[in-house]
């Protein structure tokens, strides 16, 4: 998987993700991180890629020329190297919301672009001209689009094969379906005068598993009842 992120601030994305896993996935070359600056496709003097909103308003606009030239200069490297044109997703509180689902979908491509808008946004031309997908993470306010790049990253990056370990990937292939996860426990088995449950001490697997089950059951049931209802809806949350 090659991620490419076009921003205003690609030191961002990168001191974010080379960092644990996805730091050791791009290390491993599992993904590739290319994180690329839209500043240096501007063709005006002193770098400038915003200006003041046509019919007025508050705030300034990123201009159309860099975010364009800054996204050809991605495709055309990837039509050289001999794949196909790139979705190219534009993080936006306008775009539907980001989930497990889109995840799992964006994960089988092999480039995904990420146009990350600051400022009161991008000129709607460069958006025509380039956007496939407009995804937001969820419905509170930001200062930009990196953020939200980054979580995407993160969420694709764990379902692309070899990043996760394998006690990882076996501990979520066994992940039941739409359930919370239930507590961990860990040494001592006394702290601050509370035990570890005894059945996790017992040695007796079947008794461990159910107990497992049941407290994901309850535990979605106070804190996620809108996943049950979901899973009874046959919500497709598999991993
Ligand atoms: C101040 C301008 N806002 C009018 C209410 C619109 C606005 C534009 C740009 C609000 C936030 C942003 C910056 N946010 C993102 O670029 C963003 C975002 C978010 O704020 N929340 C959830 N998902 C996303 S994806 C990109």
């Amino acid at each position: 998987m090659r991620f490419h992120v076009l921003t205003l601030f690609p030191e961002m994305i990168d001191s974010g993700l080379n960092t644990s896993i996805t730091g050791r996935a791009i290390k491993n070359g599992l993904i590739e991180l290319d994180s690329v600056n839209i500043r240096d496709y501007t063709k005006e003097k002193h770098g400038k890629v915003d200006d003041y909103p046509y019919g007025g308003g508050a705030g300034m606009v990123m201009q159309a020329e860099p975010v364009y030239l800054s996204y050809k200069a991605v495709e055309d490297k990837i039509i050289k190297e001999g794949r196909k044109k790139p979705r190219v997703i534009y993080t936006t509180p306008q775009g539907r919301v980001f989930n497990q689902e889109i995840a799992r979908e964006l994960s089988e491509e092999e480039d995904l672009v990420f146009l990350c808008g600051h400022y009161e946004g991008i000129d709607e031309r460069a958006l025509e001209l380039v956007v496939t997908d407009n995804i937001s993470i969820g419905d509170y306010v930001l200062t930009g689009g990196e953020l939200p790049a980054m979580v995407m990253i993160d969420a694709i990056s764990r379902l692309v094969k070899g990043v996760l370990n394998n006690d990882d990937s076996a501990k979520y292939e066994s992940f039941t379906d739409n359930l919370l996860e239930y507590p961990q426990y860990t040494r001592p088995e006394q702290y601050m005068g509370k035990s570890v449950p005894k059945v996790l001490l017992s040695g007796d697997h079947k008794k461990v598993d159910k107990w497992r089950y049941e407290e994901s059951l309850k535990r979605t049931k106070q804190r996620r009842p809108d996943l049950l209802e979901e899973k009874n809806e046959d919500s497709t949350v598999t991993e």
